[in-house]
Parts: C-alpha cells; sequence; structure tokens
C-alpha cells in the first residue's frame, strides 16, 4: 500500500520535477548507494582546479594549504574549483574534497597538485640507448628546443599509472639547443656540464631501480604529471615480431602506445627495435623535426652515438 502511494505520488510529482527523472525515482527509492567516483582531474593557469566526475555532485568540501576554495553551489559531472591565489610555480599541495551526489553518497579525496611552471622550456627525446651495457648505459638525450626552465618536467618509461619509474628533473634554465643526457639506471661517474660554443650539455643521473625495457617499450616526457599529466614527446618501439598485446608484446607498452596515439603524440608503427642491440642506439634525424612518427629516427652504431651533442645522421646500414 506504501509503494503504491509513493508511485502515485511519483507521477503527481514528475511532470514539475527540475531533476532528471531516473535520478529523481533512485533517490526516492534510496536505490542509489554508489559513491561518486573522480574520473580525471587537471590544474589549469595554477589556480583552477578542473574535476569530472562519474556523475552530477556536489562539491561539500575544499580545502587546499591556507587558501580559500570557490565551488559550485550546483550538482555538476565536470567542474571547476577556483582558490583565491595561486599554487607557485612547481610547488606542491594537496587538494582535500569530499563531492556528494544526490542521494547523499560521499567520496573524499586527496589530490597532489603540482604547480605548473609558466615558463617551462620546451624539449624534444633525440637519442636514446635502451640496450644499455656497462660501457654504453640506458641513456635519454633531450634537446632543447625553446628556452625556459625545466622545471615540473618527468621523464617515464611507461604512461602514468603503468611507469616502472619516473623521474623528476631538476630546476635547471635552458636555452636554446643545450642539450641534457639523463643516464637512466647505471652511472659510474657522472661528467661535468659541457659547454659547447655558446651553448651547454647537462649530465644527469636518473637512478631508476631497473633498466629501460628493451625490446618493447616507451620513453614518454611529460612537462607535469597532474592528474594524466602532459606528455611533450614520446618514442614507442617494438619488435616487428612481437604478437602479445596487439604486437605491442606487453600490457604496458600496449596500454601506452594506445593512449599516446589517442592524443596525438604519436601516430602510425613504432620504432623497429630489432635492429637495436647492446652495440646501436637510437636517434633523431637533425635538423630536429617532430612529425610524432618513427620517420624522425634512425639507429646508429654506439661508436657512432653523439649523448651530449648534436646528432649527425650517420646510419647503421644492414649488410
Ligand atoms: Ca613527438
Ligand atoms: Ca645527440
Amino acid at each position: 500500500m506504501r509503494r503504491l502511494f509513493l508511485f502515485i505520488l511519483i507521477i503527481v510529482l514528475l511532470p514539475s520535477c527540475p531533476i532528471e527523472n531516473d535520478e529523481f525515482i533512485d533517490a526516492l527509492f534510496n536505490k542509489d548507494r554508489i559513491p561518486p567516483v573522480l574520473n580525471d582531474y587537471e590544474l589549469i593557469e595554477n589556480r583552477i582546479c578542473h574535476l569530472k566526475f562519474s556523475e552530477n555532485v556536489m562539491i561539500t568540501e575544499a580545502k587546499i594549504a591556507d587558501m580559500n576554495v570557490n565551488a559550485p553551489s550546483s550538482y555538476l559531472k565536470s567542474l571547476n574549483l577556483e582558490f583565491d591565489k595561486p599554487i607557485e610555480s612547481g610547488k606542491e599541495e594537496t587538494l582535500f574534497i569530499t563531492a556528494e551526489d544526490k542521494s547523499g553518497n560521499t567520496s573524499r579525496y586527496a589530490l597532489c597538485l603540482s604547480g605548473i611552471n609558466l615558463n617551462q622550456a620546451e624539449l624534444l627525446i633525440t637519442e636514446l640507448s635502451v640496450k644499455g651495457t656497462e660501457q654504453s648505459p640506458d641513456r635519454i638525450e633531450l634537446t632543447c628546443t625553446k628556452s625556459g626552465s625545466l622545471l615540473g618536467y618527468a621523464l617515464t618509461d611507461a604512461i602514468l599509472g603503468y611507469e616502472s619509474f619516473r623521474y623528476y628533473m631538476p630546476d635547471i634554465y635552458l636555452y636554446k639547443n643545450d642539450i641534457i643526457v639523463i643516464y637512466w639506471d647505471r652511472c659510474d661517474s657522472l661528467e661535468n656540464t659541457l659547454f659547447r660554443d655558446s651553448e651547454k650539455t647537462y649530465y644527469l643521473f636518473a637512478k631508476a631501480p631497473e633498466t629501460l625495457i628493451s625490446t618493447n617499450g616507451s620513453v614518454v616526457l611529460y612537462n607535469h604529471t597532474n592528474g594524466k599529466g602532459k606528455i611533450e614527446d614520446a618514442v614507442l618501439y617494438n619488435s616487428s615480431d612481437a604478437v602479445n598485446n596487439n604486437g605491442y608484446g606487453n600490457k604496458k607498452s600496449e596500454e601506452s602506445a594506445k593512449y599516446i596515439i589517442s592524443i596525438e603524440q604519436w601516430n602510425g608503427e613504432s620504432v623497429k627495435s630489432d635492429q637495436i642491440t647492446s652495440s646501436r642506439t637510437l636517434a633523431r634525424y637533425y635538423p630536429y623535426e617532430d612529425s610524432n612518427s618513427a620517420d624522425d629516427f634512425y639507429i646508429t652504431k654506439a661508436r657512432n652515438s653523439t649523448f651530449g651533442y648534436p646528432n649527425t645522421n650517420v646510419k647503421y646500414e644492414p649488410l
């Protein structure tokens, strides 16, 4: 009898109901017991955090350091929180939020936000050694294409969430054509900064716990790692006889490739790693262009590699 009364009540109320009917019925019968899920977040201009949820929510609590936070006063799936002052470039702060859906289910999150560097250098991955040896360890060469600072940059061996290691770069100010060589997992002695005419080469050691994947992998350069992060440049490499995971060899490589291709930071085939051996490395053709594809790269003998110097386009030619 009580249920019948509720049905009649719904029919009477529905035409004037301002909220969506399904949600209204769910709320009335208290069917929705699933808390909202935060799908993504992104820091914009250092004083606005954009949040995307699985359903409409109201932010009932928002705190970050000593700032005041302004949240919308309606139920939204996608919304901005505005801070009364910006997070400093490179500084990390934790944003605490509570999101509540229309049925009263709540989810609480602590989000690590890293202030975006507004004066950041632009970089390209210009040389890679992924089958390192004692004499020729795993290294990644980056070349500055636009002056700025390195603060906020991170280098990984897969997209965020699949990476084995994330290397955050120190705050160095780079000028165009300056080079950084990053030793990944092994470095017996780190070279001093090299002065090349008006340009410099800096040597860094990431201290990764393991080597880069040698045959089916990726190297991904992030200019920040808030939420899903923002990719500045990436290189995908795979063996032509890889059969697992749609030809990407392993899940980490496949998921990275799918995402990097979806955001148009890569297109077409990966660089074929078949001819990369412990005595051969991968390099970008000089002058550096970025078509986000395997066409930008060539394979060279380790003795012709140019870590720390501009590339020379001396290709390894199989016999
Ligand atoms: Ca690229
Ligand atoms: Ca080089």
